[in-house]
Formats: C-alpha cells, structure tokens, sequence
C-alpha cells in the first residue's frame, strides 16, 4: 500500500521531469503541477492509478502539430505565422478544445490549454477528449478579408487532422464567429463534405447551437451561483467585478443581470472600466462585437457614471464576487489579497487558469469560495459537445431546451466537485475536488484501453 507521502514523492520527481523533458513552457509547467499537486490521496488510495506510466502517458499530448501559415495582407505583404494544434487525450472522446489566434500563443501556452480541457472536457461527462490549438497571428486592426485569408490558410494545413469523430475545434481567445465561419467554408471547399460536427461555434443557420455564444459566461454564472448557494446565500444584490470584455465577459455579466446581480466592470488590454450604475450590456456589445472597438470607447460614450483606467487591473474595485475572464494569469497574489481586503466571498474562473497558485492558495486559505476553470467555465465546451450531438442527429434545439440542459451540467459538476473533495478530505476546495473527479474518468478509460 503505497502512503499520500510516498505517492507525494513519487509526483513531485515526476514534475521534476515535466519541467526538463518540456523546456520553456512555463503555462504547461504550472498547469501541471496544478493538477499533479491534488491527486496524492486518489492515487494512494486506488492501487490501480499507482500504475507504471498512467500519469506519465496523461502528461504527454498523443499528439502536436505545428505548422507554416504564411498569408497576404491588404497590401499584398506576406506574413508567417505558425500554427498549432495539440491532440492531447482521447481516452473519452474525440479531442476538443478551442482556437486561440493571439501574438502571446506558443506550444507552451497551446499545452497548458490543452492539459486543462482533458479534466474540464471529463467533467462534463459528455464524451469529448482534450486538445488546443491555435497561432500567434494577433487578428486585432487586421481587415475582415486578411482574418478570412489567415483562416483559410490555418485550415488549408488542419484540416487533414481534424474531423467530426477525430478532433472537433471551436473558438477562444481572437477566434469568434466570424472565424469560425472561415474556417469551416474552406474545411467544406477542401473536402468537399457537409460534415457540420467538424467545428462547433458555428453559426445559428448552418449547424450552431443556440446558446452557444451564451454557455461559458452563463455557465461560469451558475457556477458561482451554485457555490454561493452551498454558504447559503444567492446572488441577488450582489456586486461583481468581471475581467475581458470578449465572449467569456460579455455573457457573464449578462447572465448576473439576469439573476440579480451587478457587473461593475470589464476590461481589455489597454485597462479598465469602472461603472458605478453597472455595465451597459448594449452599449458594451455594440463597441466589442460591431466595432470591434476598445473598452475607453464605453467610458466616453456612457456619461458621467462610468470611467476608464488605463492599464489597470479591475480587482481593484470593491465586489462580493470576482470572475475573471480575460487570460491567464491575470490575477495574482496582491490582487488576491485586495479582493480579500474588500470582503469578496466568490472568485469563480471564466477564463483558464486566470489566478497564479499564489492567488488560488490565497483565496481558499482567506475562505473565499474557489471555481477553478476547469470546473467553472466548462459550460462552453459543454455546449459544444451538445452542438454535435444536434449535428449529429441533423436536427437543432430550442434556446430553452439548452440552457436547460447548461444549467443541469453545471449544477452536476458542482456536485461532483463538491462531494469529491469531501471524499479526499478538503472540504470545500474545489480545485482539488475538479482534478480528481476529471481525472478518475479519464484514467479508468485508459486503464481499460490498455498501454496506447
Ligand atoms: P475573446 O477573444 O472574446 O476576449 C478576450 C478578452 O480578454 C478581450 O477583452 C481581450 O482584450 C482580453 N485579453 C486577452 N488576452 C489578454 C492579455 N494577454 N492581457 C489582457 N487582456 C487580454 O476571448 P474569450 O472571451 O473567448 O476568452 C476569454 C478567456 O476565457 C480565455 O482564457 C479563454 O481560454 C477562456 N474560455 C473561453 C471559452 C469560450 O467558449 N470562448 C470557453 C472556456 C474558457 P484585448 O482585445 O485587448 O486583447
Ligand atoms: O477553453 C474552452 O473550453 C474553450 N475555449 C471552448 C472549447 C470548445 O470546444 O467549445
């Protein structure tokens, strides 16, 4: 029978290993011991997951491609960017994860990404395997048509990976809509094939689901609502402070409208807005989603209750809850302790991994309630996997039908999060309650698939 202590050990030389066998990507490195960390008491307590090479083989992508994506701009320059995309664990399902077109993205940040959606995607209990992909191409001040001659340039490369029964990609950070719209016409050029269920996030008339844009904000929303709910209180009255100003942050705020609560802020890279009456989710959505603008705008544009902060960071303003939803690493120890500080109770994660292990540690040891992203913002690949179910059967939902179906996801993986880390004795400590119900789903899958 092999101790907590010992396994501890055992874990702690196999980080060790991650960090030399995978140089230069400190996001996968943190992902790592993020997950590593929590899964002594799982491993000591069921012999068969002590098994030689189990965690060896769950850190290690099936699969990465890289690739060239050269492209012209307007004025006929031609650019080089790389695209990747990491197949990371299939024990569940074909891989699923989004696109991210950001200048920050590398194999590093595509790994963290890709690590990550296997224990989300597992949680879901929907089916779906974990990858990532994406490029450094930044799609920001680029003319509809260059977006549209990247995309189909990435897919003139991906497609001969992906498929509705192999790898099935969406969108996240700079990949929205209109990307995916790209990328699938040239998907379907290429192949010649209506195979719907190839991409998800597709648009409402040709194989999206509706609730789609909608599912990580609202999820996120009935995550934290869920965990609030647990300290017997709700989200009615509340105050919130919400980070981005993208897809994540634009359906969060308006899911905690919609139950009572007040958004006070968004943000992007250039800072933050403050507003005193609460975000104008019109106003907001006109500026980021039509004109594709900067948040400064809304500060100009709203009047005298709002005001911008350039370069600053939206923990700052008092709140009862807190939901970053920009990137990662967003939120760290002197945040946290600035949010402790001004009495928040909640700090539910939209974005992945957006709060260092310093902020995480923190937070739960102040006794603030902890939605780590890999149970919180699921509702979005959640969605996802139900779009290709509607694919799949050739048929669409109602907007009820799947929020009905979102809110009982998230619900079920509160409790699972919840009972979970009562079983392995850390009460209340969802971090350690998502990785280890995610990962006892994944590895009895490859237990019972043998050494592939
Ligand atoms: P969007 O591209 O729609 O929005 C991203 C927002 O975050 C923008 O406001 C952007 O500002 C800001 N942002 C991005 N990178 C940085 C950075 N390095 N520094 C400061 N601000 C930054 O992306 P999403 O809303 O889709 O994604 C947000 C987060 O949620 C990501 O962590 C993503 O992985 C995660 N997520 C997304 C899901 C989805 O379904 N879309 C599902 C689950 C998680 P700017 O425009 O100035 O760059
Ligand atoms: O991080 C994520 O879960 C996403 N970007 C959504 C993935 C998906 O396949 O919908």
């Amino acid at each position: 029978m092999t101790t907590r202590s010992e396994t501890r050990t055992a874990l702690d030389h196999l980080l060790t290993e991650i960090e030399h066998r995978n140089p230069a990507q400190p996001e996968f490195h943190q992902a790592a011991h993020e997950v590593l960390e929590t899964l002594a008491p799982v491993i000591a307590a069921r012999p068969e997951y002590a098994e030689p090479g189990l965690i060896e083989r769950l850190v290690e992508p099936e699969r990465q491609v890289i690739f060239r994506v050269p492209w012209q701009d307007d004025q006929g320059r031609v650019h080089v960017n790389r695209g990747f995309r990491v197949e990371f664990n299939s024990a569940l399902g074909p891989y699923k994860g989004g696109l991210r077109f950001h200048p920050s993205v590398n194999l590093g940040v595509i790994k963290f990404l890709g690590f990550e959606q296997i224990f989300k995607n597992a949680l879901t209990g929907l089916g779906i395997g974990g990858g990532k992909g994406g490029s450094d191409f930044d799609p920001h001040g680029r003319s509809d048509a260059e977006v549209m001659r990247f995309c189909q340039s990435f897919m003139t490369e991906l497609y001969r990976h992906i498929g509705e029964h192999t790898d099935v990609p969406a969108g996240d950070i700079g990949v929205g809509g209109r990307e995916i719209g790209y990328l699938f016409g040239q998907y379907r050029r290429i192949t010649n094939r209506w195979e719907a269920g190839v991409l998800t996030g597709k648009g409402q008339g040709w194989g999206g689901s509706l609730i789609r844009p909608e599912a990580t904000g609202y999820g996120n929303v009935l995550f934290a609502a869920a965990m609030l709910r647990e300290r017997g209180e709700d989200l009615e009255g509340q105050t919130a402070v919400v980070s981005g100003s993208g897809n994540v942050a634009i359906y969060t705020i308006e899911k905690l409208a919609a139950l009572g609560a007040n958004a006070v802020t968004c943000s992007d890279s250039s800072g933050y807005v403050v507003d005193e009456k609460g975000i104008d989710l019109d106003l907001l959505k006109q500026i980021k989603e039509v004109e594709r603008g900067r948040v400064d705008a809304y500060a100009e544009r709203r009047g005298a209750s709002a005001r911008f902060v350039p370069g600053g960071r939206v923990w700052d303003v008092p709140a009862d809850i807190a939901l970053p939803s920009a990137t990662q690493n967003e939120l760290d120890e002197n945040d946290a302790a600035t949010l402790i500080r001004n009495g928040v109770k909640a700090v539910s994660e939209g974005a992945n991994m957006p709060a260092t292990p310093e902020a995480v540690h923190l937070l739960q040891k102040a006794g603030v309630a902890f939605g780590p992203g890999k149970a919180a913002n699921a509702g979005g690949v959640a969605v996802s996997a139900l779009e290709m179910a509607q694919n799949h059967a050739r048929t669409s939902w109602s907007a009820a039908r799947v929020e009905k179906e979102l809110t009982h996801i998230m619900n079920d993986i509160h409790t699972t999060c919840h009972e979970t880390a009562e079983r392995y004795d850390a009460p209340g400590d969802y971090v350690t309650g998502a990785n280890i119900a995610g990962f006892e789903r994944v590895a009895d899958a490859m237990l019972a698939q043998g050494v592939i």
